[in-house]
């Protein structure tokens, strides 16, 4: 027998957080001036866009070998939000029970990672630059980087 995985989700601007059923997750749709011919421009205010206060913000680049992948970790209280600022990569996200894929392909939207959220990424096109941004600064201890782990934190808190 087979398991059937659903289709990767793809970002459009109809997109809401129904289609992204699984949890601790979101849709961020920026603020997008198309000031054409010189360029676009994308904003991202905290309270407006940004659900948390930046207190951190890094990007990834140089992403060439196509069996890269990143991420593989959970967050035990960070709560992010992630977006594809040029090409493409593919964004696995997993909270204990749903999982979801997604191709992130657009400057336009970005994904809320909240905490307890197993996210893996992967897919990425050579001209790939992600950019991050965090609520809190680099903290190692915050990392599950087990999914065995991830799972029986999550089972722990349940029975809490
Ligand atoms: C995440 C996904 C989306 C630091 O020293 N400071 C930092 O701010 C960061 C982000 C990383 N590092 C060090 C820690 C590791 O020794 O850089 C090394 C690579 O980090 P990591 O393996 O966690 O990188 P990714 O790309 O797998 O994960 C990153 C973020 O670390 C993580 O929080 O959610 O992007």
């Amino acid at each position: 027998m087979t398991t059937e995985r659903p289709l990767p989700l793809r970002l459009t601007q109809e997109l809401t957080d129904k289609e992204l059923f699984v949890q601790n997750s979101g849709i961020v749709n920026f603020q997008f001036v198309p000031d054409r011919p010189d360029g676009n421009l994308t904003i991202a205010e905290t309270g407006k866009h940004i659900p948390f206060p930046i207190e951190r913000a890094y990007w990834i680049n140089s992403l060439k070998a196509r069996e890269a992948v990143r991420g593989k970790h959970a967050h035990k209280e960070l709560e992010q939000v992630i977006v594809c600022v040029n090409g493409s990569f593919r964004l696995h996200l997993d909270d204990g029970t749903t999982q979801q894929d997604i191709v992130m392909d657009t400057p336009k939207i970005g994904i809320r990672l909240g905490a307890m959220l197993w996210h893996e990424m992967t897919n990425f096109s050579p001209d790939c630059v992600i950019l991050v941004l965090a609520s809190a600064p680099y903290n190692e201890a915050d990392y599950i980087r087990s999914y065995d782990e991830f799972i029986n934190t999550l089972t722990e808190e349940i029975k809490a």
